[in-house]
């Protein structure tokens, strides 16, 4: 079986830039340079076949390349019991519109639509039980931005869960034009 989600893989500025915030929280288990991304779409668990034909069918979606600049912290999770930090993204019209493609184009290939709402973000660490400092790091990165960065393609990855945390591989990446 193969984990699969979609994801856009933020340039090597952006990256170092969110790596340059990567302190001041206890119990954060920070993501690395390798696992930075932001995710269009989660596929989950599919058979040999199936990865097949969702690589093949990506190959389908044609939209043009967009810019998009970083935009804000949050967390996923309740305030006392956090499991995610991430960076936001801007605007949300142009990564909306790829992600339902994306999606209908999965339908299409037989996967289940997705079933929550679509919220643009590039997760920066993971926690377990602690979390000391978080609120203090929202507050301080309240007002993140970046120069606008231009999307020029997105990839199918498989993502395999081990001890030291997930590790990604790029399975096919397609290219955004007219
Ligand atoms: O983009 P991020 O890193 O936030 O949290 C998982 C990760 O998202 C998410 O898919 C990305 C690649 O693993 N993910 C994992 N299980 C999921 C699920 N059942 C999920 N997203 C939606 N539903």
């Amino acid at each position: 079986m193969h984990r699969l989600f979609v994801a856009i893989r933020p340039p090597a500025t952006i990256r170092s830039a969110l790596i340059g915030l990567m302190e001041g929280i206890r119990g954060a288990r920070w993501q690395d340079d390798e696992q930075l991304h932001l995710t269009l779409r989660f596929i989950g668990e599919v058979d040999g076949r199936t990865a097949e034909d969702v690589a093949a069918a990506l190959g389908g979606v044609r939209q043009p390349p967009f810019a998009v600049a970083l935009d804000g912290v949050g967390q996923f999770g309740s305030r006392g019991r956090p499991n995610a930090l991430w960076a936001g993204v801007r605007p949300h019209d142009s990564l909306a519109h790829l992600h339902r493609k994306v999606d209908q184009t999965l339908v299409r290939a037989g996967l289940d639509p997705e079933g929550r709402a679509y919220l643009p973000h590039i997760t920066l660490a993971r926690f377990g039980r602690e979390s000391g400092g978080l609120d203090a790091f929202l507050a301080r990165h309240a007002g993140l931005s970046s120069a606008p960065f231009e999307v020029t393609g997105f990839a199918l990855y498989e993502s395999r869960l081990g001890h030291a945390g997930a590790t990604y591989t790029m399975v096919e990446r397609y290219d955004l034009r007219d």
